[in-house]
């Protein structure tokens, strides 16, 4: 056993060059971890509230370390648990959603050092524990983003993320043969929140025929060793059922994340039903409907809304919560993918909570930037140990 002997907060940068909470733990024994929070921008209103980082930090610094210090570091259920009383309101807005799980990941980080064992099989001890299933670690298949538009993207295109799913080699093969493919066709761009090409054009299906030509020129087939994604971000961006319809079956899309808006219960339902009747297989993922939220997720399995879901640390705010998300998931036989949020720090936590829990897909951008390189590399990392 070995408590915790202090708790460090303080700010540091993230992506987009705004503040975010590090936080470091320290135990009697002298193992110590670090983990540092993400942040979206298209964040959905059901997500944990987040605080300024500096009151995040001092919260940290002044209420919740004291509570926590003495406390044996493996007790991770404890440990979130106390924070979450401590906080005392539904959406963690007390002491911040933010702060609350930058503590709880750094918990989960010291215990894995102090253990000397990777984090992603503490993490998966504890998962099967909170499961009360036994569950092999995997390494999952990244979902890159290629082009973004909506709030990713500031440019005119409407869905948010045009994703390929396949090796990371891959997708940076592609990557760079569309950036060919711009400069040929002489469209101007900038580089996204995490690291896609923003380009200047209007229609959603040019994006998509600039993807499909890249894959092609690259090597591949679509619907073999690469497949497509979306996440259309429906809160902000309004397509109709038919013409999603339309986009899945021309492209022959795979993954379809956030079609509709957080409140669209329905919608999501009918699309589903109408996916199904198509001979395709089809992953659809609900992001901002779930929020990483147990009873969301509940009302979308009992509504069969959808066969997936989007995991995402910060909107639920402890680790503990998000692996019971993780668990019912499992239990419902829906798909969870592992995501990182387009503020990110260089944490790659979230590619040990992907295998830990073996996710079958991890969303986390690009494979270009540091920030979004980084825990692919985490994950290759993994594999090589796997061997
Ligand atoms: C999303 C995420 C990550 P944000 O919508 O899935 O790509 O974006 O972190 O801005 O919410
Ligand atoms: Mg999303």
């Amino acid at each position: 056993m070995s408590t915790i002997k202090d708790i460090e907060a303080q700010i540091i940068n993230d992506s987009r060059g705004m503040p975010t909470i590090e936080v470091k733990i320290r135990t009697q024994s002298g193992a110590s971890g670090i983990a540092s929070v993400p942040s979206g921008t298209s964040t959905g209103k059901k997500e944990a509230t987040l605080v300024d980082p500096k009151v995040g930090c001092e919260n940290i610094n002044k209420i919740i370390a004291p509570k926590l210090i003495g406390m044996d570091i493996q007790k991770q259920a404890e440990i979130d648990q106390t924070m979450v009383e401590l906080d005392g309101t539904e959406e963690k807005s007390q002491l911040g959603a933010n702060a609350i799980l930058g503590v709880s990941l750094a918990t989960a980080r010291t215990a894995a050092n102090f253990l000397k064992i990777p984090l992603y099989q503490y993490l998966n001890q504890y998962f099967c524990q909170i499961s009360g299933v036994e569950l092999k670690p995997a390494v999952p298949t990244p979902m890159m983003v290629m082009i973004c538009g909506g709030k990713h993207g500031g440019n005119k295109l409407c869905i948010q993320e045009f994703l390929i799913i396949s090796q990371v080699k891959n997708g940076i093969k592609i990557w760079h043969q569309i950036e060919k493919i711009l400069h040929n066709r002489k469209i101007q761009f900038k580089i996204g929140l995490e690291g896609a090409f923003s380009p200047d054009i209007v229609y959603d299906e040019e994006a998509l025929e600039i993807i499909v030509q890249g894959l092609s020129e690259a090597g591949f087939q679509n619907g073999h060793e690469v497949f497509l994604g979306l996440d259309i971000a429906g809160n902000h961006c309004h397509i109709s059922n038919e013409e999603i319809l339309k986009l899945h079956k021309k492209y022959n899309i795979f993954s379809i994340e956030d079609p509709f808006g957080e409140y669209d219960w329905e919608k999501f339902g009918q699309l589903k039903l109408e996916l199904e009747e198509g001979s395709k297989d089809f992953l659809l993922l609900g992001d901002d409907l779930f929020a990483t939220h147990k009873k969301l997720l509940q009302k979308g399995i009992n509504n069969l809304v959808a066969n997936g879901i989007i995991i995402k640390v910060n909107q639920v705010g402890t680790l503990t919560e998000t692996l019971e998300v993780i668990a019912l998931a499992k239990k419902a036989d829906y798909t969870h993918v592992v995501s990182h949020r387009s503020g990110e720090t260089n944490d790659t936590f979230i590619a040990d909570l992907a295998v830990a829990t073996a996710a079958k897909f991890i969303k986390s951008g690009a494979p270009i930037p540091k920030e979004r390189l980084l825990k692919y590399q985490r994950l290759e990392e993994i594999q090589r140990e796997f061997k």
